[in-house]
């Protein structure tokens, strides 16, 4: 099976997950790609009704929209019954790494307001500890003054051989979130060990809007392998 077909078999599982009448949280990625074509499919279907999507970035907001998928957003609707989302990393924890699609403010805060939190992963998106990968793990910082606020975030992670880049296009641009602002890319070499004084100390700094790391937020991860789907909740 290709890394597709497993994101695909997880995206399809979670949708077994949705009930007419929800108001789902549609998260951003390849992986959940998947999962709001095949929601679109059960509405066109007759087999799904009353969906509201609420989504995380203008990709899936396009996606939706084309699917024919009612839209909404927090503002109409604060809570949310369920929302689907892939990852980049899962720890033994459920704690996650997003945005490597650049989506993580929008994502963290659609998927915090919902009352059920689905992730979708094919199996090479476990690691062992947050940051193992040895991917980015993703800070949104304001534009504004972004080299010191990159400085400042390397030099927060110093003892775990933290190294902070600018995100950028293909050009060699600074990539532009949907909010208008810029991503510092991080990455570790050791395990940065509590989870919890490392966001807060991110959070502290003043250029920090948000950083990518989802803790205690998943409440069912949904890994497809190619021997089959194993499912892990909270
Ligand atoms: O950027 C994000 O948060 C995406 O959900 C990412 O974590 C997973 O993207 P993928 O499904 O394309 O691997």
């Amino acid at each position: 099976l290709t890394q597709d077909e497993l994101k695909k078999i997880a995206a399809y599982k979670a949708v077994e997950h949705v009930e007419s009448g929800m108001i789902l949280g549609l998260g951003s990625g390849s992986t959940v790609k998947h999962a709001v074509d095949r929601i679109g499919e059960l509405l066109q279907l007759g087999k799904l009704h009353n969906i509201i999507g609420i989504t995380t970035s203008q990709n899936t907001h396009q996606q939706a929209v084309s699917l024919g998928i009612p839209l909404s957003d927090l503002d109409d609707h604060p809570v949310l019954d369920l929302a689907i989302d892939g990852a980049d990393e899962v720890d033994p924890h459920l704690n996650l790494v997003k945005g490597r699609c650049g989506s993580l403010l929008r994502e963290k805060m659609v998927e915090g307001a919902c009352k059920k939190f689905v992730v979708i992963v094919d199996e090479s998106k476990l690691v062992d500890y947050l940051g193992g990968s040895g991917l980015a793990m993703p800070v949104e910082v304001v534009p504004f003054c972004w080299k010191f606020t990159a400085k400042m975030l390397q030099d927060l992670f110093r003892n775990s051989g933290c190294v902070a880049k600018l995100k950028c296009g293909e050009s060699g641009e600074p990539f532009v979130t949907d909010n208008g602002n810029y991503i510092v890319d991080m990455y570790f070499k050791k395990d940065i060990g509590d989870l919890r004084a490392a966001s807060e100390a991110i959070l502290r700094l003043a250029g920090v809007v948000e950083h990518g790391m989802f803790l205690d937020m998943a409440t069912t991860v949904i890994v497809a392998r190619e021997l089959g789907i194993t499912v892990k909740n909270k």
